[in-house]
């Protein structure tokens, strides 16, 4: 069975650019639905029980028609977030900037910092609907940004997720309202590239 991750900080860690009840109700609630929800779909297929997240993601064709949606959207779900809150950390540890490989391939790959993090929220704005914006390489280690809807996790079309940005409304409305570009620009700040820089593997 699949279990909700502990949250590596308290609600209140990110302070002011994520408030603490979005965060409680964001991990408490939505996160614990996605994770309930999958089991409740692997309990109907015990032969997918055994599987990783990854195996389950990474092969969605050859889940069962009957659950595919499910393990689609709750496992990605699971995932995502899962993702999501270790890639963001309180002010003591956090390291405001890629480091080593990962900072020389976003040079490369980008043409600097600043211009990847440019690009990246003008994806993470420009999303319609439900989803997320991703940092993402590929076998090769080659980087690219992508969005996916709804809870599409990168891992469905092969792809490494190395920091993902939780658009949905769920994740930013109680402080931010509509304004989701002021939610992006808050999350940077509470970005641990300490924990993104670790994913990439050359
Ligand atoms: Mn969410």
């Amino acid at each position: 069975m699949f279990e909700l991750p502990k949250l590596p900080y308290a609600y209140d860690a990110l302070e002011p650019f994520i408030d603490a009840k979005t965060m409680e109700i964001h991990y408490a609630k939505h996160h614990q639905t996605y994770v309930t929800k999958l089991n409740e779909a692997l309990d109907k297929m015990p032969a997918l029980k055994n599987k990783t997240l990854l195996e389950l993601l990474g092969n969605l064709s050859a889940i069962p028609e009957e659950v595919r949606n499910a393990v689609r959207n709750h496992g990605g779900g699971h995932h995502n977030h899962s993702l999501f809150w270790t890639s963001m950390s309180g002010p003591s540890g956090r390291i405001s900037e890629p480091a080593g490989q990962l900072a020389k391939a976003i040079t490369e790959n980008f043409g600097g910092f600043t211009k990847f993090r440019d690009n990246f929220t003008d994806a993470a704005a420009k999303l319609f609907g439900s989803g997320w914006a991703w940092l993402v390489s590929d076998q090769s280690g080659k980087l690219t940004i992508i969005t996916t809807p709804n809870q599409d996790s990168p891992l469905s079309q092969g792809l490494e997720p190395l920091l993902g940005l939780d658009v949905w409304e769920h994740a930013y409305y109680l402080k931010y309202q509509n304004r989701r570009p002021d939610y992006i620009a808050a999350w940077w700040n509470v970005v641990n590239w300490s924990d993104v820089s670790g994913r990439f593997k050359v």
